[in-house]
């Protein structure tokens, strides 16, 4: 009788292992083939999620705690300050665009003196626009004087080299009635300046710069960097409904090359890249404005500078306007 029932509840044991694991592990089993290749465990997409936060506005500085802001610095190379208020670059409360301070610059002579963001990243940001009010005496820097001007500038290489992209206009209108200037004297005026073609790099600076030689004070106030970034959505999609996008990578595993096909219902800029498992840019392999339609673009593992990826989970990801698509693939060993 005993005999009987250890082999019963035996049974009943082997069966309830056997069930556990059904029930429990088949989803780990599963997902472990999932690709036809074991991911090794603790591996987590995008280990460094902040990469990836969709991010609209990157900076704003109204000036109006510590001076320079953290992340800024000033850089006097030369001046003589010609009136009461300061030079360098300092914060004031002689001209705040919004509540009490500004960033402002006095008057004077032989100037040039920068205020400066430090070391930008834009590596995983697109559509990037500066923004930013500014305050002056047209009479003083147009016309009938033409004593400076404030200029902006971006440098890539740290401060070494600067393209100039904007300054508060030296055009002259004719004074009379019914003409009026391009700006007038002590007024706020915002500007706003596209700098997307600095997408995808790092270590940028942008400089707020007076050259000038007895001039009028300057201010500004209220700069902003707004940014579209690649945030990654929970999403992947084989199918091709039409209408909507889509993106495909074959073969998975990628052996010696990929070929990655997308579909776009639409003319847009995109960006199509590879990412390691850490979230890092492997390669980026289109950029730009794209046609509606089916494109097709072979991957041969390689990263920007030739090197061929190591095995291991990556990620490739399709971001379109709108649209943000994600395909994991395994590099196997
Ligand atoms: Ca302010
Ligand atoms: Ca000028």
């Amino acid at each position: 009788m005993g005999c009987i029932y250890y082999t019963i509840l035996s049974k009943m044991k082997r069966y309830l292992t056997a069930t556990f694991i059904l029930i429990f592990l088949s989803p780990l089993i599963l997902r472990a083939f999932y690709d036809g290749k074991i991911i090794p465990s603790g591996v987590s997409p995008f280990s460094s999620p902040s990469d990836f936060v969709p991010q609209d506005t990157m900076l704003y500085q109204g000036f109006e705690d510590t001076f320079p802001p953290s992340g800024w610095d000033t850089l006097e190379i030369s001046g003589t300050q010609g009136g009461p208020n300061p030079i360098p670059w300092c914060k004031n409360d002689y001209y705040a665009h919004t509540d009490s301070f500004s960033a402002t610059y006095g008057w004077g002579y032989n100037l040039d003196g920068w205020l400066r963001i430090l070391s930008l990243d834009f590596s995983q940001v697109y559509d990037i626009q500066l923004s930013f009010w500014w305050i002056s005496s047209y009479t003083w820097h147009v016309y009938p004087y033409d004593n400076g001007d404030l200029f902006v500038e971006v440098s890539t290489d740290a401060g070494a080299t600067w393209d100039t992209l904007w300054t508060f206009g030296d055009s002259v209108c004719v004074v009379g009635s019914g003409v009026t200037w391009p700006w007038e004297d002590w007024v706020w005026y915002q500007s706003t300046l596209d700098l997307s073609e600095y997408a995808d790099m790092s270590n940028i600076y942008i400089g707020f710069h007076v050259v000038a030689d007895d001039n009028a004070d300057i201010a500004i106030d209220d700069v902003v960097i707004d940014t579209a970034s690649y945030a990654v959505v929970e999403k992947e999609t084989e199918t091709s409904p039409y209408g909507t996008p889509f993106l495909v990578l074959r073969p998975n595993p990628v052996i010696t090359y990929s070929r990655i096909s997308f579909y776009l219902p639409e003319d847009i800029y995109l960006r199509l890249a590879i990412y390691d498992c850490t979230g890092r840019v492997v390669r980026i392999l289109k950029k730009g404005r794209t046609g509606r339609g089916y494109h097709n673009i072979i991957w041969d593992k390689r990263d920007e500078e030739g090197k061929e990826s190591a095995p291991g989970v990556y990620f490739c990801l399709l971001t379109a306007g709108p649209f943000e698509l994600r395909k994991k693939f395994i590099i196997p060993y």
